[in-house]
């Protein structure tokens, strides 16, 4: 090990190398001895009762479970009162049943297959489910909590989850040196040195808003020990490890070992010995009895982290109904005066920043906002309702596009900052904007974690460019897209993905919106009943929210109803770049003011919707291509007869509105234009949703670019062209006269 600080390098030495340092006491000897007892005959008693069942066993390095528990007791000791684990599966059953203290019928009762599950959801193998346990600390007679958090098999993606999620609970709880929370995380040999996350998760370490003040590594290193069943039970490591086998096969188990050392010495006797195995094998005999009566299963049980009073005593939502999302005139100017203003004295400003906050302020005055002061007012009213709002990912503080200033900058003095985010109210919550470091994958699953804490939190990580992302697939694909179905674990994150075609070439073009409908788990084919309450039933129902706002308004209105709902969805916000600075894309305090709410769709609301009958087209999109179409419908002057209405939430889709938008122009032929290649985008999503509600009995022609292998082109001319010609196609009336579908 090459460490090239002196200070560490002399704490190593004096707490491992000083001579008798590892000496123990009997009674440490015994209680060593008691707690191995429990390791092995854990491992013994489901190898009896389930032989042929995968389980994952400790077998070779059953010293893991005398050492969590120690460092646990210490940590007690030193006053930490929650610690939160992470671990693959090799030897989790164990650490649930004797480290976390987990009653021992409800894992056993997971290896019954006859048992139905009582949650809502479709769960996930008993060595992946989570933990959560309070409990007094037998040695130091402490409280402490216990959270082993819930993973895919994905080795290491829980890294930086459980550091996410850690810092929460130290940030709540004010415990800036992490004194009272800490984590451990577990890991295999070959998993800690091959996988990426575990350095990207050790790269956030000293960064201020990612640091969780150290973390204690487990490495269960088979260089060192063994696993003497191979990967799992059922393999049989012979067919390619022969020899080395033979060797592990004649190992006597440390338990064995250790029990005649200290027999030999005098520290316990036989009978001792024995009747502490005969105390546990009782232990687990009589939990098994007790698991038979077990009729169902409650995923519930196993929750990383419970939101105490979030929902009401049966786990439902409190209501189930969609809170107003508009907040009041006063609320806004307020808040466009903060965003235009520097609230501390003596502070320089650069002058392109004052230039930008002139213009807030000028907005403010108009009643007007832009992109960036949307998001403002969106986090600034709901830090006034006690919310606490973090905003996580590369640059953030300033904006990739340097629209959003959240951080000031002293231009005379070196690091003074100031967030006048924070200076909105006396009585307000937190605000933390934080550049993060360069890592998708590690980041986002932090501010994953970060969410799981609390669910009074609105936590946003921001993609630098929307394709960035897919270096956090793992994070998208295995928690954010089925945590609740696995593990009935809810969680608000919103990703906000910068996504359009900007003619940039193929990458920062495309947040791929594709692939998060793909995931979506709204039928295509399921007409569904529109009762009154459709719209929030559906976000309940729902695994996920993809929306693509084309205004600023209903950017805010989505962000603060994330947080209002009663229940969290993971909101993915495919966010503009062009947008951003588009003289057209701005709302006025009207669309915001109280009464105001998100809109789903918005409707055609010019000429064509005052006499939908003469209407020949009705062209439906989202996001930034709208504002190409307006203008081009302008241009040809086919403001009568062709209707542009927008769809502002994809998915789940609005099936309730579109329905009467698509009655409201029965003669129209249907058309769907996106700017992103056939391919991509969302007409494969909306297609057959579309379809649903006509009953098959009108198409929806696609307009758009052809398919295509990479997000975009690369040239800037054939960008152009491919915008032109499908422009042409879209406005073109006889486009599809006598075709078939
Ligand atoms: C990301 C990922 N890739 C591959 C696998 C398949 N896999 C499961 S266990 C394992 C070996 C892990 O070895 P090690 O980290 O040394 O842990 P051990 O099982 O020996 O305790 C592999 C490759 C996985 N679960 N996750």
């Amino acid at each position: 090990m090459f460490i090239n600080d002196v200070e560490q390098c002399q704490w190593i030495r004096q707490k491992f190398e000083t001579p008798g340092v590892m000496k123990f006491t009997n009674e440490d000897k015994r209680t060593l001895l008691a707690r191995l007892v429990r390791s092995m005959r854990f491992e013994d008693f489901l190898a009896r009762k389930w032989s042929s069942e995968k389980r994952f066993g400790l077998e070779g390095c059953e010293v893991m479970i005398p050492a969590l528990k120690t460092i646990i007791d210490k940590s007690s000791e030193m006053g930490i009162e929650y610690v939160i684990m992470g671990m693959p599966h090799r030897g989790r059953l164990n650490v649930l049943a004797n480290v976390i203290r987990k009653e021992l019928e409800q894992i056993f009762c997971q290896f019954d297959p006859k048992l139905e599950a009582a949650d809502e959801g479709s769960g996930d193998v008993k060595y992946h489910l989570g933990m959560y346990h309070e409990r007094i600390n037998r040695k130091t007679n402490k409280k402490i909590t216990l959270s082993l958090m819930a993973n895919p098999s994905h080795l290491e993606a829980v890294d930086p989850v459980v550091q996410g999620k850690t810092k929460a609970e130290q940030f709540y709880r004010g415990d800036t040196a992490g004194k009272k929370v800490m984590s451990i995380l577990l890991h295999g040999d070959a998993a800690f040195a091959g996988q990426g996350v575990v350095y990207e998760t050790f790269h956030l370490s000293d960064l201020p808003s990612y640091t969780t003040n150290g973390t204690i590594h487990v490495v269960v290193n088979n260089q060192v020990c063994y696993r003497r069943r191979g990967h799992n039970e059922m393999d049989e490591p012979m067919f390619t490890q022969p020899l080395m086998y033979k060797q592990i096969h004649k190992q006597v188990p440390v338990l064995k070992k250790y029990a005649d050392k200290l027999i030999a010495d005098g520290t316990v006797t036989l009978q001792e010995f024995e009747e502490e195995i005969a105390k546990y094998d009782r232990i687990c005999e009589e939990a098994y009895t007790r698991s038979k009566d077990k009729k169902i299963l409650h995923i519930k049980h196993w929750l990383d982290s419970p939101w105490p009073g979030f929902f009401n005593a049966d786990g439902e939502p409190k209501s189930m109904s969609c809170p107003p999302t508009g907040i009041s005139e006063e609320l806004l100017t307020h808040i466009g005066n903060i965003a235009s203003s520097v609230p501390v004295e003596d502070f320089k400003i650069h002058s392109g920043l004052s230039r930008i906050l002139k213009a807030r302020s000028e907005m403010t005055k108009n009643r007007l906002v832009d992109w960036a002061l949307a998001e403002y007012m969106a986090f600034g009213s709901v830090l006034k309702e006690g919310i606490h709002v973090r905003l996580s990912g590369q640059d953030v503080e300033r904006g990739t596009f340097s629209h959003r200033h959240h951080v000031l900058h002293d231009q005379e003095v070196d690091k003074r900052t100031c967030v006048p985010m924070n200076h909105l109210w006396e009585q307000q919550a937190p605000y933390t904007v934080c550049n993060s470091s360069l890592s998708e994958y590690g980041v986002l699953g932090f501010e994953l974690g970060f969410a799981m804490a609390s669910p009074n939190a609105l936590v946003c990580w921001e993609a630098q460019f929307g394709d960035f992302h897919n270096t956090a697939q793992c994070i998208i694909d295995q928690f954010i897209s089925s945590g609740q179905a696995k593990w009935v674990r809810h969680n608000g994150i919103v990703l906000l993905l910068p996504h359009g075609m900007e003619g940039m070439g193929p990458e920062h073009s495309s947040a791929r919106p594709e692939r998060f409908l793909q995931m979506s788990n709204d039928d295509s084919d399921a007409y569904p009943e529109f009762t009154e309450q459709f719209e929030v039933s559906q976000l309940y129902e729902c695994n996920w929210i993809v929306v693509n706002c084309s205004t600023p308004a209903n950017y805010f209105h989505v962000l603060r109803r994330q947080i209002l709902l009663p229940f969290r969805k993971p909101l993915i916000v495919l966010t503009p770049k062009s947008l951003l600075r588009h003289p057209e894309a701005k709302s006025s305090f009207d669309e915001m003011v109280s009464g105001t709410t998100f809109q789903r769709v918005i409707p055609e609301n010019g000429l064509a919707a005052e006499a939908p009958r003469e209407v020949k087209r009705v062209i439906f999109c989202t996001g930034k291509v709208y504002y190409d179409l307006v203008k081009e419908r302008k241009n040809q002057d086919l403001e009568k007869q062709v209707a542009i209405t927008r769809l502002e939430q994809i998915s789940p889709f609005p099936f309730d509105l579109l329905k009467e938008e698509l009655d409201k122009y029965p003669t129209a032929d249907l058309v769907w234009c996106q700017e992103e290649h056939k391919n991509s985008g969302y007409y494969d999503y909306v297609k057959p949703r579309f379809r649903t509600i006509v009953n098959h009995t009108r198409p929806i022609w696609y307009v758009g670019r052809e398919p295509a292998a990479a997000a975009a082109t690369g040239n800037k001319n054939m960008h152009l062209v491919s915008l032109r010609r499908f422009l042409d196609t879209a406005f073109n009336l006889e486009a599809f006269e006598g075709k078939t579908f």
